[in-house]
């Protein structure tokens, strides 16, 4: 037996010691023997039999807890390989002083982005929506919600409201929404975001490949035209184990002014 099998092993030994259902019992050891660095990113998890036969349970449970962290983006499975622990992402780093859209982005860093997109809609406008976009109650929004994916790997989720008399059909937006904008002059030049810290519910753990709690970043752009109008009221969820988002500060000049930016 390798190494990684017999600290897996290891881990396992307690389950049925409580008085929870097996499956989540092993799903549990095995979270936390990945949580205590007991097997790493890459590693490969040992076979359903094996690991059946050592913790005295049915292979079905095995599987069940198996199924439910590669689900939550614990445990990643290859055809005709295995079972592994999912790799760690490697960080992005994203300046919070540049207006830039999601797919430049990643194109500045070589990685290929694509969406998943969850609704793409009109909608008449939430309270919420009206407030921010300035638009009165008859008025109608399209609502663009999309799965942001780079090289692959799932990276936030963003659900992005624009006025439907600015963006009256949402299907024009193909890959990216700031070259649908920029194609009729909307394209922002300023936004302010608020970003705040949150645990993943699960419907969201499961659309980032991540566990349910993993801390995130929830971001809420409004972006402007130049002549000061709202553009965009976007509400993104970022995983917390992939981005760092940097901010320069500057030193206030002697009138207590902003220093000039450069
Ligand atoms: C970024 C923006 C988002 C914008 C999107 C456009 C943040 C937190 N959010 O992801 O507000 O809608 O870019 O990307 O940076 P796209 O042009 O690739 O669709």
């Amino acid at each position: 037996m390798d190494d990684g099998a017999e600290r897996i092993f290891a881990a396992l030994r307690d389950v049925s010691q409580s008085g929870a259902p097996l499956y989540l019992q092993l799903k549990k050891n095995i979270e936390e023997a990945v949580k205590r660095g007991l097997i790493g990113p890459g590693d490969a998890l040992p076979s359903e039999r094996d690991i059946a036969a050592q913790a005295d349970i049915s292979r079905v449970t095995v599987r069940k807890a198996v199924q439910d962290l590669v689900k939550s983006g614990v445990l990643v499975q290859r055809h005709g390989s295995g079972t592994f622990v999912a790799p760690r992402m490697e960080r992005v780093e994203q300046s919070l002083s540049r207006l830039t859209s999601f797919t430049e982005d990643m194109a500045r860093r070589g990685m290929a982005a694509r969406s998943q997109w969850l609704d793409r809609g009109i909608y008449t406008a939430s309270p919420d929506e009206m407030m921010v976009l300035g638009l009165s109650a008859s008025e109608l929004v399209s609502r663009l919600s999309r799965l942001r994916i780079a090289d692959e790997t799932p990276l936030a989720i963003e659900r992005a409201t624009i006025s439907a008399s600015v963006l009256p059909d949402p299907h024009e937006v193909t890959s990216s929404l700031y070259m649908a904008l920029g194609k009729t002059g909307h394209r922002p030049v300023r936004a302010v975001q608020r970003i705040s810290a949150v645990n993943l519910g699960e419907a969201e753990a499961q659309l980032l490949a991540v566990p349910i709690g993993s801390a995130c970043l929830q971001i809420e752009r409004i972006s402007y035209l130049a002549s000061g109008k709202v553009i965009e009221f976007t509400k993104s969820i970022y995983r917390g184990d992939a981005y760092d988002f940097v901010a320069e500060l500057r030193l206030p000049g002697p009138d207590g002014q902003e220093g000039e930016a450069t």
